[in-house]
């Protein structure tokens, strides 16, 4: 019979689905599709910890399960593998990025291979391969081609210390939040992506898309789409104009000044010779402030006066014309017109600086903060007596009959900045004809070149990008002209190659077409898409839009990637620092009376804290050695064991005991009940059986994998109690276990005298009545009194009772949400919350 040893079992296992080819998915099937697509991870040279496994693990349960009930399921995963961190690697070691990139690729594979994961590694694919990348750039000239990849100069962060420039999102407070490294604003030549030609389908397809809400909130937010007016002012006195935009036309009687931003080029024209020396000064403060600190606008108002007055387009009153850096040049039109009697921000700018207010809406008077909300006109001439409302539709009315405005969308999306001076991402291929024309190279691949081209990867004092060194890489041939031409030397961001990864897993290998329009058409959409909510905004828009692009073009004909999608929470691990904020891993630290104190000198007091598993706060555990210590099934078991899988879960490697004990149980009841041969199961395991079955299959199909693996545990304790069960149940038993841990399946499904994988196994059926017999009702009582009933799965424990009973509305409302001193629990009867009468008179326990 012999007991059960994960490592043997595990290695026997996963040699025999690799030399079987087990998970190779045949692209065409009678079956059902069902792709079921990883957010794949960028190799980075930590490899993965027990973090990152998490997504991986619920993914592949579900990719297990869907194959049992019957779908064609593809289950792809690649490396999206250009990208900074490599090339600073690269540099660093002496060696390519090429070479730094595969040794990661080898680690983060094997780690996978580890823990069992059933992708198809014939469909394996790599971002930085010039076999996918040549198609990256085939998509770049489709948007080039349509109008939508663009040059512009703009005002960029340049990392002087990285030298390239950096997206938005990767500073804060003035630095690169990777490096430290500080960032300038400067203007440069850069290409970008006009993403916001796509804001408002981007924003209404979110509608119908199976996420969850919060990140199509975020989405939502993102795009920012603000309903509002242009409205011009005219300069008293000289020839210029300029236009605001704002959400509130209703409040245009209440301006009293008018604002524009540093970096608006009207600032420097209009400036009155006495003010000149003042605004320059101001202007030349304002570029270091990066734009994320001016848009939190938490300092004190700053400005500067102009000497210019506007005229206001209804009165013709005069209206001063200021600088500050609380307008940012990119939104709207860079001006606006302050009403501080409506608008908090223009509010404070107006007591700093003594600026009339003019009250236009009724409500309290503005002296302690303005009155942003609804409310009836006054002191606005035709629109006094109308609400808000109203009186926006009627003002965007009466300017556009005079000529002073019009209604006008603005959206919070910019265009998507493109460029980046590294030497390892795409290169964007086009070149300048001896003119300086840009022409489209239609000769794809654009290789990379040879990183000894360029003798070093180390950024230059210039800002400009390492290829400018290839100098025979550079010389091209103009397509237009035949002509010498010169390469364009940005590189594309790290974002490009993940926008397209799951259209090319279709067809991976495909030399002719980045996919074949047959095969898109049968596995698009991904039907479930997992990863981490830090995507929710950047990647997520940035392959929506290039699929819209795609659709448009006729290369695809779904007008969106992912049709549902799911975030996994973070996994989160004790840390330890000391009061310098110096990090220690666990093993240097050791507890007294509750206490941690640094092992090394024993005194220094460390602080412990929950936080996000990661190498930089040292409280990293690998697969590896959980692996070795506790074998790869309790690991998976673990992982989505934790706790729900949207959350943040806490890791604790003792919890594995647990996992691995059920597994040990699970061993017993089979081995043992194979010999024993029972002929018939008592009703109470038959009716268990049903109903984990049905259970087990709804709640992966949901992702609540923690509370399928409690049913799992359920059923064991009855089964257990009857001590030995038919064939028939340990053959359900095996097959609703193979997807949580396939290799102690596989195993078990051999010595039940399979000859076949349990991986193909179908999923057992289940009788819907016998399934909901399964269920008992239990009486949940506080102090004594009966105050609820919940249904209860037959044999569930007094923790999974416990669990449900303070998650009930009513039962809370009795107990005030304290928790229970004592707990007395009947199995499938009742449970009693002991509270102490002083918590439910106690006010703190209302909280
Ligand atoms: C006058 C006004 C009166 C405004 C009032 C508000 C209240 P969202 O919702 O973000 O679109 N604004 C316009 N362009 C700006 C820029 N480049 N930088 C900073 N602020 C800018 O907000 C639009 C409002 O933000 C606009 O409406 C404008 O101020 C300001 F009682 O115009 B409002």
């Amino acid at each position: 019979m012999g007991s059960y040893d994960p490592g043997e079992i595990e290695r026997k296992w996963q040699d025999r689905w690799q030399t079987e080819r087990a998970f190779s998915v045949p692209s065409t099937s009678e079956k059902p599709k069902y792709y079921l697509l990883d957010m794949f991870p960028y190799p980075s040279g930590h490899g993965l910890h027990v973090g990152h496994l998490k997504g991986y693990v619920a993914s592949d349960i579900v990719a297990r399960y869907k194959r049992m009930c019957g779908y064609n399921v593809l289950h792809p995963m690649g490396w999206d593998s250009f990208g900074l961190p490599t090339e600073r690697q690269a540099e660093k070691d002496g060696i390519t990025p090429q070479k730094v990139t595969s040794r990661n690729i080898q680690t983060f594979k094997r780690q996978l291979n580890l823990i069992g994961v059933s992708y198809d590694w014939e469909r394996e694919l790599a971002t930085s391969d010039v076999t996918y990348y040549r198609w990256t750039q085939w998509i770049f000239s489709i948007l080039f081609e349509r109008g939508l990849a663009y040059q512009a100069d703009v005002s960029v962060n340049w990392c002087p210390a990285l030298g390239t420039v950096v997206a938005n999102e990767e500073v804060r407070d003035g630095v690169y939040i990777d490096t430290g490294d500080p960032i300038e604003r400067r203007t440069m030549k850069q290409w970008l992506l006009k993403i916001t030609a796509y804001a408002d389908r981007l924003l209404s397809d979110l509608d119908d898309l199976d996420w969850p809400e919060e990140v199509k909130e975020l989405q939502r937010n993102w795009i920012g789409r603000s309903e509002g007016a242009l409205v011009r002012f005219a300069v008293r006195d000289q020839p210029g104009s300029f236009e605001v935009f704002t959400t509130r036309p209703d409040t245009l009687y209440g301006c009293t000044f008018c604002v524009l931003a540093p970096e608006n080029p009207l600032a420097g024209s209009i400036t009155s010779p006495a003010q000149m020396s003042a605004v320059d000064a101001y202007i030349q403060k304002a570029a270091h402030r990066s734009e994320r600190d001016r848009r939190a606008g938490t300092e004190d108002k700053t400005g500067v006066f102009t000497g210019a007055f506007a005229m206001h387009p209804l009165t013709g009153e005069d209206v001063p014309i200021w600088i500050a850096d609380y307008v940012l040049s990119s939104y709207g039109t860079g001006a606006v017109f302050g009403c501080p009697a409506h608008d908090e921000r223009d509010l404070e700018f107006a007591r700093k600086f003594g600026l009339p207010i003019v009250q236009v809406i009724d409500g309290e008077d503005a002296s302690h903060s303005a009155h942003t909300g609804a409310g009836t006109m006054i002191n606005s001439h035709f629109l006094n007596g109308l609400d808000v409302c109203t009186a926006k539709l009627r003002m965007i009315a009466h300017l556009q009959d005079i000529g002073a405005g019009r209604s006008e969308v603005q959206y919070n999306l910019r265009d998507w900045l493109f460029s980046r001076q590294r030497y390892w991402g795409e290169p964007i291929p086009v070149v300048y004809d001896s003119d300086g024309e840009v022409v489209l190279d239609p000769t794809l691949p654009v290789v990379l070149p040879d990183q000894s081209e360029l003798e070093t990867l180390s950024p230059s004092d210039v800002p400009t990008a390492p290829l400018a060194r290839a100098t025979k890489w550079l010389q091209a041939t103009s397509p237009r002209s035949g002509g010498p031409a010169r390469r364009e030397v940005n590189v594309m961001p790290q974002w490009a190659g993940s926008c397209w990864y799951y259209l090319r897993f279709i067809d991976p290998r495909n030399a002719n077409a980045a996919f074949d329009p047959a095969l898109e058409k049968v596995w698009m959409p991904v039907d479930l898409y997992v990863g981490g909510i830090e995507h929710a905004t950047l990647h997520l828009l940035y392959a929506r839009f290039w699929h819209k692009v795609l659709y448009d073009a006729g290369y695809v004909s779904t007008s969106e990637p992912f049709k549902r999608l799911f975030n996994q929470g973070k996994v989160q691990a004790r840390s330890f620092r000391d009061e310098s904020g110096k990090y220690y891993y666990p093993h240097e630290a050791e507890e007294r009376d509750g206490l941690f104190y640094s092992k090394q000198d024993g005194v220094r007091p460390l602080v412990t804290r929950i936080e996000k598993m990661s190498k930089s706060r040292y409280n990293v555990v690998t697969p590896d050695e959980v692996v070795r210590m506790h074998g790869a099934d309790s690991l998976r078991l673990y992982e989505v064991f934790m706790g729900p899988l949207e959350q943040n879960n806490l890791w604790q490697t003792d919890g594995l005991i647990g996992t691995s004990r059920f597994l040990d149980r699970v061993w017993r009841l089979v081995t043992e009940s194979l010999d024993a041969s029972v002929e018939k199961d008592d009703p109470s395991v038959t009716q268990s059986l049903h109903r984990m079955i049905q259970k087990v299959g709804a709640d992966i199909d949901r992702l609540s994998l923690n509370t399928a693996v409690s049913e799992m545990m359920i059923f064991l304790n009855e089964a257990t109690k009857q001590g030995r069960v038919t064939r028939n149940t340990l053959s359900a038993l095996v097959r609703v276990i193979a997807p949580f841990a396939p290799h102690f399946a596989e195993e078990l499904w051999e010595r039940l005298g399979e000859q076949r994988f349990v991986l193909i196994a179908p999923w057992p059926e289940y009788d819907e009545a016998l399934a909901a017999t399964g269920l008992v009702l239990i009486a949940i009582q506080v102090n004594g009194r009966t105050r609820a009933q919940i249904q209860l799965p037959r044999g569930a424990t007094e923790d999974q009772a416990l669990s449900v009973a303070l998650h009930n509305e009513v039962v809370r409302r009795h107990t005030h949400g304290a928790l229970p001193s004592r707990v007395i629990y009947r199995e499938n009867r009742l449970l009693n919350l002991v509270v102490s009468e002083k918590t439910l008179d106690s006010p703190a326990a209302l909280g």
